[in-house]
């Protein structure tokens, strides 16, 4: 006849094995082998004992706690291989989803230029700066040699914040993209050679502007540079960007006061069917100059502004608009079509997502 002990602990192993989850296998743990838990107790009777009851006892109540801490583990084993089975059976998706019959969407034209700007000043050595669009007068306008009584400041129409920020600094939105290389000038130091695409803002709507548009700068510093760097650097971009190797530069003398001397930048376009297309020099061929850059020398108050020796470190710069180039490169003339969101428009002008530029497969190839 079977024991009150077998059966108590036939009935224990039942009870593990009927367990459906790891939290009610880990309660049972517990409750049996616990400092309260019943096998436990049993343990504890066997100080009780006389030695000869603890000669038999002792044997049967280890053995159950060895089989009841088997039956745990070996049940552990089986909850969680089951909860890993019903969690990859629950996680499966299904790769045999049909794909859309055609395209959706499109590459914005700006979002392809910048791309294309990104892809050739890469080849070139630069790198990507970003920064904040919300920015104080010093980063924006000071650092730049624009001082609080500069008349260029009033000329950028500029947006502003009803209240100061912490340090007492005027708050804007960005009228260029130079206080991106301020402060790349200031966090990376020299040499540098980088590139600050982005959305800038000036109080001006009009044809030909909107409030928000984009620019692209371009900042290099380093020990020696000139204005043969600024030329050579500007020609190589042009060539690349338009994607044609007789583009025609002519430098023309201007002011800017992050520069001296500055210089903007004209290329020669050639008139067919009427519309400009770049290429060509723009006497020779009936056609005309175009203005596409600004540029020059580093102004040596700016690179101290950067927190750098201008004895020891030049550099030039050069900015330009993104929305204007792409007009350029692709032949749209309307510039408020660029935010208008014309589903239409965008079918016409928009280009492939996975019309990556690349050098190789040519920067702007459209869809
Ligand atoms: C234009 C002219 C220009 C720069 C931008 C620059 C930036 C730093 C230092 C010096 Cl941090 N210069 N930027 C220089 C010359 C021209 O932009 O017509 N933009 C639309």
């Amino acid at each position: 006849m079977a024991s009150e002990l077998d059966v108590a602990a036939r009935r224990t192993l039942d009870e593990i094995a009927a367990t459906t989850t790891l939290d009610a296998l880990e309660a049972l743990r517990v409750a049996l082998l616990g400092k309260q838990g019943s096998i436990s107790g049993l343990l504890k009777t066997l100080g009780k004992m006389t030695p000869e009851e603890r000669t038999i006892e002792g044997p049967k109540i280890h053995a159950l706690r060895e089989s009841v801490t088997a039956a745990l583990a070996e049940r552990k084993i089986a909850l969680e291989s089951a909860a890993l089975e019903a969690r990859l059976a629950a996680e499966t998706i299904d790769l045999t989803l049909p794909a859309p019959d055609a395209p959706r969407g499109s590459v914005h034209p700006i979002a392809q230029v910048m791309d294309e700007l990104a892809e050739v000043f890469a080849d070139l050595g630069f790198a990507v700066a970003t920064g904040p669009e919300i920015e104080d007068d010093w980063h924006n306008f000071t650092a730049l040699n624009m001082p609080e009584s500069h008349p260029a400041r009033a000329m950028h129409d500029t947006f502003y914040f009803p209240d100061r920020n912490e340090a007492g600094r005027e708050m804007l939105l960005r009228t260029h993209t130079s206080p991106v290389q301020i402060r790349a000038m200031i966090a990376q130091g020299a040499p540098l050679r980088i590139i600050a695409p982005g959305r800038v803002y000036r109080s001006d709507s009009d044809a030909t502007h909107t409030p928000m548009f984009h620019q692209i700068e371009g900042l290099v510093i380093d020990k020696g540079i000139h204005l043969g760097h600024l030329k050579w650097t500007l020609e190589t971009f042009l060539k690349a960007f338009f994607e044609r190797d007789d583009v025609v530069l002519r430098l023309r003398p201007s002011y800017f006061p992050f520069t001296e001397p500055s210089v903007e930048v004209d290329v020669g376009y050639t008139l067919i069917n009427g519309k400009r297309v770049i290429g060509g020099s723009g006497d020779a061929s009936g056609g005309g100059w175009m203005e596409v850059l600004g540029s020059g020398m580093v102004n040596r108050k700016v690179i101290a502004a950067g927190g750098l020796d201008p004895d020891e470190w030049q550099g030039f710069a050069f900015g330009t608009g993104v929305d204007r180039l792409a007009m350029l490169k692709y032949g749209m003339d309307d510039l408020r079509a660029f935010f208008d969101g014309d589903a239409r428009w965008l079918s016409h002008y928009g280009f492939a997502a996975l019309d990556v530029p690349t050098l190789s497969g040519g920067v702007g190839t459209p869809a």
